[in-house]
C-alpha cells in the first residue's frame, strides 16, 4: 500500500498565503463574484451589515474584527442559497478631516479620498465578500443631496426647526456639541478642552415627537442584545408624574409649576428650587438677595449640564427672600435657586422633599432647610425620623385625610385632590431632548436653507440639490463657522422671491448622514430620489447588524427615528430599520504599565516578555490586556500580521479566540496556533483529494462492508451539523472552528482506508465548511481539488441525520447470574471490549467491591456475567 502522497513522487505544495490570498482577491473582483444577486422569485434576502467605519487613515484591529463576523455570516447565507447584499461605505464628514487639513494644509476632501484609498486597500487584503459596486461616501455631492433631500422633508413636515439654546460651546474646536458628546468632567469627547454654555439660534431635529413610539418599539427589537434595549429606554428616560403648581404668597397671578414623580410627599415640601435661568427668578427675588443670586447664576452658566447634575457632591442654594404656598395644605415655604436644578428638564423648579430623596437630604442639611418625613416603613408602627432620607415606597403619615395610605394609592388620591381644585395635573416627562444638528464647521453636509430678509427661512428646493460645499475656503482661520467667512458661496438669492439672500452656513451634525445610509445601500446609483421603496422593501429592514456597543445609544436611535420620520412622510414602508444586532466585544492588546509611574511602557521596549521591567527604572511592570489605543502602545496593526501570516490566518484567530461579542485578547501564540492549523488542513485536503491512492483490499471486511467508510461519514455529518448549528444559533464561530479541528483530527487517520469517492465527499465538505472563515485558503484547495466553480458559489453542507445516529444495544450486567444493571455500547463492541466495559461500569464497582472477579462470562451483543 502507497501510505503517502509524497511517496508517489508528488511535491505536497507549500502553503503560501501572500500568493494565494492576492491571487484569489483578483480573481473575485473580475469574475464579480460577490456582486450582488437580487432575491429571484420565492428566494429569501439577507441584509448583512457592518458599521461603516470613519475614514481616518487606517483600519484598526476593531474594524478588522467588525467586518470578519459581518463577512462570516454574509458568506454563510450566500452558501445557504440566500440571496445577499454586503455593501460597505464610509462616515466620511467630520471634525478630524478638518483638523488634519488646518495642520497639514490640504483640503480634507483630498485628506478624506486619500484616506479612504488606502483603507480601502487593506480591507480589500481581508478578503472580504463585499459588493463594492454599491459602495457610498457621505461626503460625495451624489450621497449629500440626498442627506439635504431627506432634511427638507423632515423640515416641511415640522420636524426640523431652529431655535435659540442654550448650548454647549467647545473654544478649542469653535464649535457646538451635543451633551453626550461632553464627558462627565464638562469636556469635549473631541477637543478635551473645557466646554462653555453660550446662547445661539440651532438647528433641532424633533425626535421627541417620536419619543413613545420610540420607546414602545424596542419591544419588537427582538434580536437585540438586552444591554442596548435598556442603554436607549433609559436614554429615552420615561417618567410619569404630575405637575403641582405653588402660588407666590403675595403676587397670586405667579404660579410656578414643578414637575415630581412623587406627589404622595407633597405634605413633605420644604422649600421649593428654581433653576438660574428660570423665567421668575428676577420678580421672586428681593433686593437684599439680589447679589447673591446674580452671583450663582453667573457661576452656573459655566458649568456644563453634566456637572451639574452630577451627585457626588452637595449643592449651595441661594434663598430669593420669598415665599410660596404648597396647594395641599397652604404651608408657606421659601423659594431657592440652585445649579441642579437644569432649566430645561420638567418645568425647571422641583419641589424639595428632603425626607424622602437623598439629594433633597444634602442640600437641606447645607443649606439649613426644614426636613417632614411623611412616608413610614411599615403602617402603624412608631416612627422616629432617622438621619437619613427614606426613599422607598411606604405609607403616608403626617399627610391629614391621607395617612395610613400605600405611597401607590397616596399618590393616586393627592393627585386626584389636586386636579379637582385646580392646582395639579398628571404629567408624563421623558429626559429625550430634541436633537440639535447644526454645527458651525466646514467639513460637513451643508443645510439646504436661505435667510432671506423678506421670506424668512427657505429651503433650498429640491430640483436645486446638491448645495455643494465649496472647494476654496480658508480652512486655518480660527473663530466661527468657515463658511460663514465665504462670502461668494454665502451670497445667493432667495428661492422665493429672487432678492439677495444669505446661505445657511451650519452644516450637519455627521450622524444625519450616518441616520439612513443602510437605505442608500439598497438602491445605491438611483439618481431621481435617495432609494426606492421597492428595493427597500426587497433587503430591508437589515437582518444582521453588527458594530460597537459605543455606538448602542445615539446612532442606533437616531436611525430608529429617522426610519420612522421618513415612514410618515411616505418614504418607506418600515418601522424599525435593523432586524438584529451584534455588538462585537473589544479587542485588546497586552499592556505593560508601571504602576508607580502609571506609565504605559512600549511593548518593544520590554525586553524580558515573562518578568517585564521599566527599561528606565527598572521596576517590574504590570502586565494587563486593554482595549488596543495609541497611548497604550498595545496596539497590532492588521496589515504586519497579514503580511506575516495571511488574512485567512488573522480571521480564524478573531473568530476563534473569543465569542464575537466578548472582548478578545490578542495573543501572538494563538496567531501562530491557527497559522499551523491551515497548515495542517492543506496537507491533510491534499491527500484527500490524491487520486492515486487506493485503500487496501484487506479492509474490506468479508460482508463487504468496510467500517471505516461509515465512521468517515459519521465525522463529516456530525461536523455538518454542529457547525451548521454554531453559526445560525448565536453566531458561536470558536466553537464552529474547534469542531473543525475534531473533523481535520478525525478525518486524518482514515484517509488511505476509504475510498477515493468517500474521501473526494469529506474534503469538499470541509473545505465548504471552512469557507465562510478562511475564504482563500478554502478556494485554493477546492480548486486543487478539482472541484469546479468557486467554493464560495457552492451550496452549504446539509448533513444526513441517518449516518451520526449510532447502532448501540443494551449490555446487561449480571453479578453471578443476577441482573444488576447495564450500559449502552456500539453495535459492533468485540467480547474483549465488551468485558473491559463492564468491568469498568458503576454496577462492578459496586457489587465487586474492588476485587477481580474469578470467572468472566460473555454472550456477544447481549450479557456479561462477573462471578466474584
Ligand atoms: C419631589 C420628589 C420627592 C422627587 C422625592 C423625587 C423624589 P425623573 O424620575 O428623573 O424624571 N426634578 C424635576 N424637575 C427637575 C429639574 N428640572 N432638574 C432637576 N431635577 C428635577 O425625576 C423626576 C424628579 O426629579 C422629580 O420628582 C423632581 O424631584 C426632580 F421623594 O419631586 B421629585
Ligand atoms: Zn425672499
Amino acid at each position: 500500500m502507497k501510505d503517502s502522497y509524497q511517496d508517489q513522487g508528488h511535491s505536497i505544495g507549500q502553503y503560501r498565503p501572500i500568493e494565494i490570498e492576492a491571487k484569489w482577491q483578483e480573481h473575485w473582483e473580475t469574475q464579480g463574484t460577490y456582486k450582488t444577486q437580487e432575491p429571484k422569485d420565492e428566494q429569501e434576502g439577507f441584509y448583512a451589515l457592518s458599521m461603516f467605519p470613519y475614514p481616518s487613515g487606517s483600519l484598526h484591529m476593531g474594524h478588522v474584527r467588525n467586518y470578519v463576523i459581518t463577512d462570516v455570516i454574509a458568506r454563510m447565507h450566500r452558501m445557504q442559497g440566500r440571496a445577499v447584499l454586503h455593501p460597505m461605505g464610509w462616515d466620511a464628514f467630520g471634525l478630524p478631516a478638518e483638523n488634519a487639513a488646518i495642520e497639514r494644509a490640504i483640503d480634507p476632501a483630498t485628506w478624506t479620498q486619500k484616506n479612504i484609498e488606502h483603507m480601502k486597500c487593506q480591507l480589500g487584503r481581508l478578503g472580504l465578500s463585499v459588493d463594492w459596486s454599491r459602495e457610498q461616501a457621505t461626503c460625495n455631492s451624489d450621497y449629500y443631496k440626498w442627506t439635504q433631500y431627506l432634511f427638507n422633508q423632515l423640515l416641511s413636515a415640522g420636524l426640523a426647526y431652529q431655535k435659540e439654546a442654550t448650548v454647549n460651546w467647545d473654544p478649542l474646536d469653535q464649535t457646538v456639541l451635543a451633551n453626550e458628546q461632553v464627558d462627565a468632567e464638562g469636556r469635549s469627547w473631541r477637543s478635551g478642552a473645557l466646554v462653555e454654555q453660550r446662547k445661539l439660534k440651532q438647528w433641532f431635529l424633533r425626535i421627541t415627537e417620536y419619543n413613545e413610539q420610540l420607546l414602545k418599539d424596542i419591544e419588537d427589537l427582538g434580536g437585540w442584545p438586552e444591554r442596548v434595549k435598556a442603554m436607549q429606554k433609559n436614554w429615552i428616560g420615561k417618567s410619569e408624574g404630575a405637575l403641582i403648581s405653588f402660588t407666590q404668597q403675595n403676587k397670586p397671578h405667579i404660579k410656578i409649576d414643578v414637575f415630581t414623580t412623587r406627589p404622595d410627599t407633597l405634605y413633605g415640601v420644604s422649600y421649593l428650587v428654581l433653576a438660574p435661568e428660570h423665567k421668575f427668578v428676577d420678580e421672586l427675588t428681593t433686593n437684599k438677595n439680589k447679589d447673591l443670586v446674580d452671583a450663582l447664576r453667573a457661576e452656573t452658566k459655566k458649568l456644563s449640564q453634566k456637572e451639574r447634575v452630577t451627585h457626588d457632591k452637595p449643592k449651595r442654594g441661594v434663598r430669593l427672600g420669598t415665599y410660596v404656598i404648597n396647594p395641599v395644605n397652604n404651608d408657606k415655604i421659601p423659594v431657592l435657586i440652585a445649579d441642579y436644578v437644569l432649566s430645561d428638564y420638567g418645568s425647571g423648579a422641583v419641589m424639595g422633599v428632603p425626607a424622602h430623596d437623598q439629594r433633597d437630604f444634602l442640600f437641606a442639611q447645607l443649606n439649613k432647610l426644614d426636613i417632614n418625613y411623611v412616608v413610614q416603613p411599615t403602617k402603624n408602627g412608631e416612627f422616629s425620623s432617622p438621619n437619613e432620607p427614606y426613599i422607598e415606597a411606604g405609607f403616608l403619615v403626617n399627610s391629614e385625610e391621607f395617612n395610613g395610605l400605600n405611597s401607590l394609592e397616596g399618590k393616586r388620591l393627592i393627585l386626584e385632590k389636586g386636579v379637582k381644585e385646580g392646582w395639579a395635573q398628571s404629567k408624563v416627562q421623558y429626559r429625550l431632548r430634541d436633537w440639535l444638528i447644526s454645527r458651525q464647521r466646514y467639513w460637513g453636509c451643508p443645510i439646504p436653507v436661505i435667510h432671506c430678509s423678506s421670506c424668512g427661512t427657505v429651503p433650498v428646493p429640491n430640483e436645486d440639490l446638491p448645495v455643494e460645499l465649496p472647494t476654496a475656503t480658508n480652512l486655518t482661520s480660527k473663530g466661527g463657522s468657515p463658511l460663514k467667512q465665504n462670502k461668494d458661496w454665502r451670497e445667493a438669492k432667495c428661492p422665493k422671491c429672487g432678492q439677495p439672500a444669505e446661505r445657511e452656513t451650519d452644516t450637519m451634525d455627521t450622524f444625519m448622514c450616518s441616520s439612513w445610509y443602510f437605505l442608500r445601500f439598497a438602491d445605491p446609483h438611483n439618481n431621481s430620489k435617495p432609494f426606492s421603496k421597492n428595493a427597500v422593501n426587497k433587503w430591508l429592514p437589515v437582518n444582521q447588524y453588527v458594530g460597537g456597543i459605543e455606538h448602542a445609544i445615539l446612532h442606533l436611535l437616531y436611525s430608529r427615528f429617522f426610519t420612522k420620520a421618513i415612514k410618515h412622510a411616505k418614504l418607506v414602508e418600515l418601522n424599525e430599520p435593523f432586524l438584529n444586532l451584534l455588538t462585537q466585544g473589544m479587542v485588546q492588546g497586552i499592556t505593560y504599565r508601571n504602576k508607580s509611574t502609571g506609565k504605559y511602557i512600549p511593548t518593544n521596549k520590554v525586553s524580558n516578555k515573562s518578568n517585564p521591567q521599566d527599561p528606565e527604572t527598572g521596576e517590574k511592570l504590570e502586565v494587563l490586556f486593554e482595549k488596543m489605543s495609541k497611548s497604550k502602545y498595545n496596539g497590532v496593526d492588521p496589515s504586519t500580521v497579514i503580511d506575516k501570516y495571511g488574512a485567512d490566518t488573522a480571521r480564524m484567530f478573531i473568530l476563534f479566540k473569543a465569542p464575537p461579542e466578548k472582548d478578545l485578547e490578542w495573543s501572538d501564540s494563538d496567531v501562530e496556533g491557527q497559522f499551523r492549523f491551515l497548515q495542517r488542513i492543506w496537507r491533510l485536503t491534499t491527500k484527500l483529494s490524491d487520486k492515486e491512492c487506493n485503500p487496501s483490499k484487506e479492509l474490506i471486511t468479508k460482508s463487504g462492508v468496510n467500517t471505516f467508510e461509515s465512521e468517515l461519514n459519521k465525522h463529516v455529518n456530525y461536523a455538518i451539523k454542529s457547525i451548521t448549528e454554531d453559526i445560525l444559533k448565536g453566531y458561536q464561530f470558536n466553537t464552529a472552528i474547534s469542531e473543525l479541528m475534531k473533523l481535520s483530527n478525525n478525518i486524518s487517520p482514515l484517509i488511505d482506508k476509504v475510498s477515493l469517492e468517500s474521501r473526494l465527499h469529506a474534503c469538499s465538505v470541509l473545505l465548504r465548511l471552512l469557507a465562510p472563515f478562511a475564504p482563500h485558503i478554502s478556494e485554493e484547495l477546492w480548486e486543487l481539488a478539482g472541484f469546479k466553480k468557486s467554493v464560495h458559489m457552492s451550496q452549504w453542507p446539509i448533513h444526513d441525520p441517518k449516518a451520526i445516529v449510532e447502532d448501540t444495544f443494551e449490555l446487561v450486567i449480571q453479578i453471578k447470574g443476577k441482573v444488576r444493571g447495564s450500559i449502552n455500547l456500539p453495535a459492533n463492541t468485540d467480547k474483549k471490549s465488551m468485558e473491559i466495559a463492564a468491568l469498568e461500569s458503576d454496577t462492578a464497582k459496586k457489587w465487586l467491591e474492588g476485587k477481580a472477579p474469578s470467572r468472566i462470562i460473555v454472550v456477544p451483543g447481549k450479557l456479561v456475567n462477573l462471578v466474584p
